[in-house]
């Protein structure tokens, strides 16, 4: 049997590819080794921007979707004499119910479903992706033939990490570019005060390179849901035990009961270079879509799958979609997120540096205001003339360094956002495009953070 579209992986990513491409025509197979009760069961903060859904037309998640309603997220200073309040609306998921919608209206649609089918390699001929080989407990292994490959198995990568290794798509993920997190939902005493305000606590001491976070889930029945993430790659204490000593610490958390655990790892990194090859394509964690200052990865994802449905629109030009075919994609993305994205990846560099009493002064003097760290985090835009205010505002303040070292991030920031914005408009361009993103990646490293 030959599919127009074989997906590995029935994630957010996955299931949202498997709607988004059977609702043009195309004959799709979804597969996961999971089972179908347990579809995009990746331990997760389970928070929603509602604009994601907004941007991608689709309906809000009601009933067993919906955990919670969210109006704002709370920033603690690392003392917590501070916070920031940010507001935005979105809500708290219930990721499996979430996840089933996609796939359930990509079966509405034609796809066929595989549950708890492992997709083992992909079949390369003449330099093309050109199918695969699945695995199930009740049929061992055969192949099927596909016009494209979409690996959406997240952080593993499961199949891209075996394609040769001089294509672009391999581009793999450095430690010190992730973040290892541990969460757990909670059935607590006392509801929380403000239960659609998520509250999210920097502390370098606490969560080295990450954040440990308090969001309220779901309210009918108490519970939270309580996580911690550090950087990968520096060899930091692991994430459950620096939330355990949270925990035991906080009133809150007294004769609460755990209902849920787990935790993974996430890709906190500007976008993959290219999310697009001869006859294969990466969607979500894959194709490291995850929003590098907060980790939130699920809204980037479905967008992703978006993009890759649109540029599948006029059809393979040939056997299967080659790179040429496939390119608009890129475009897509890095217009719509991944240039934020990757502005944001420079700003966590910048974040992952600073000492905790750093963090706590820059916060107490305000030098970013509430209402521009709303811009920073929706756009990925750090105006220079924000940082030049502060400057003038706190001239003969101590820690003038900074002020100096934010305004270098600015610039920077503002740097890497165009160039992203001006991603190649052909496959031949590529080369020399990831040469300039690696040359002011390392001008900025070399310039700003020394
Ligand atoms: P995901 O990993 O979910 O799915 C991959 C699927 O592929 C899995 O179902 C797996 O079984 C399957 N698979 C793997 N190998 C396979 C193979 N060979 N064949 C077939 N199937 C295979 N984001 C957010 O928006 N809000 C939040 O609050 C949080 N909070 C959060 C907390 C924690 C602790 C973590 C670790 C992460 C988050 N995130 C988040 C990030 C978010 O969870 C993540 O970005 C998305 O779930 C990624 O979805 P994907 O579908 O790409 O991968
Ligand atoms: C600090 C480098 C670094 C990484 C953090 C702790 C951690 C790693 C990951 C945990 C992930 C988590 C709890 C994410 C929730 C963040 C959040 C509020 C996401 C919802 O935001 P959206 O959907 O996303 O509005 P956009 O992309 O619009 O900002």
């Amino acid at each position: 049997m030959k599919y127009d579209v074989i997906i590995a992986g029935a994630g957010i990513a996955g299931a949202s590819a498997a709607y988004f491409i059977a609702d043009k025509g195309f004959k799709v197979l979804l597969t996961d080794v999971k089972p179908f009760d347990r579809a995009g069961d990746k331990p997760c903060g389970d928070a929603l921007g509602k604009h994601h859904l907004d941007e991608l037309n689709l309906p809000y998640p009601q009933g067993s979707e919906l955990e919670g309603i969210v109006k704002g997220i709370d920033i603690y200073s690392p003392y917590e004499d501070m916070k920031y309040r940010v507001l935005g609306e979105g809500f708290e998921i219930n990721r499996v119910e979430f996840t089933k919608r996609f796939i359930k209206a990509a079966q509405d649609r034609g796809a066929d479903y595989l549950p708890e089918t492992q997709v083992m390699k992909p079949l390369v001929k003449d330099s093309k992706v050109m199918g695969a080989i699945l695995w199930s407990r009740n049929k061992g292994s055969w192949e099927v033939s596909s016009r494209l490959l979409i690996d959406a198995t997240g952080m593993s990568r499961a199949l891209v990490r075996r394609l040769p290794a001089d294509w672009p798509i391999r581009d793999e993920v450095r430690p010190q570019d992730t973040n290892v997190a541990y969460r757990e939902i909670r059935k607590i005493k006392e509801p929380p005060e403000e239960p659609e305000i998520l509250r999210i606590y920097v502390s370098k001491e606490k969560a080295p390179g990450g954040y440990w976070w308090f969001f309220p889930y779901s309210l009918k029945d108490g519970l939270v849901n309580v996580g911690l993430g550090v950087q990968g790659g520096k060899g930091y204490p692991h994430p459950k035990g620096q939330l355990y000593k949270v925990i035991n610490e906080r009133p809150e958390f007294r004769d609460s009961l755990v209902i849920e655990s787990g935790g993974a790892a996430v890709p906190t990194r500007r976008p993959i270079n290219t999310l697009v090859w001869e006859g294969i394509a990466v969607v979500g964690d894959s194709a490291y879509t995850v929003n590098p200052i907060h980790g939130g990865g699920k809204g980037s994802a479905m967008l992703s799958s978006w993009c890759l449905s649109r540029a599948l629109e006029e059809g393979p030009s040939s056997d299967v979609w080659g790179t040429n075919d496939l390119w608009g994609t890129n475009k897509c993305y890095m217009e719509r997120y991944g240039a934020k994205q990757a502005a944001l990846d420079i700003f966590r560099y910048f974040l992952q540096e600073l000492s905790d009493d750093d963090l706590e002064y820059g916060m107490r003097k305000k030098i970013i205001k509430e209402e521009d760290l709303n811009t920073v985090s929706l756009k990925g835009d750090l105006e220079l003339t924000i940082v030049d205010k502060a400057m003038r505002l706190l001239a003969g303040l101590r820690r003038p360094s900074l002020l100096i070292r934010l305004r270098g991030v600015a610039e920077y920031m503002n740097r890497v956002k165009q160039l992203y914005m001006n991603y190649p408009d052909k496959p031949s361009e590529l080369n020399d495009w990831v040469k300039e993103v690696k040359n002011l990646y390392n001008e900025f490293t070399a310039k700003i953070l020394k």
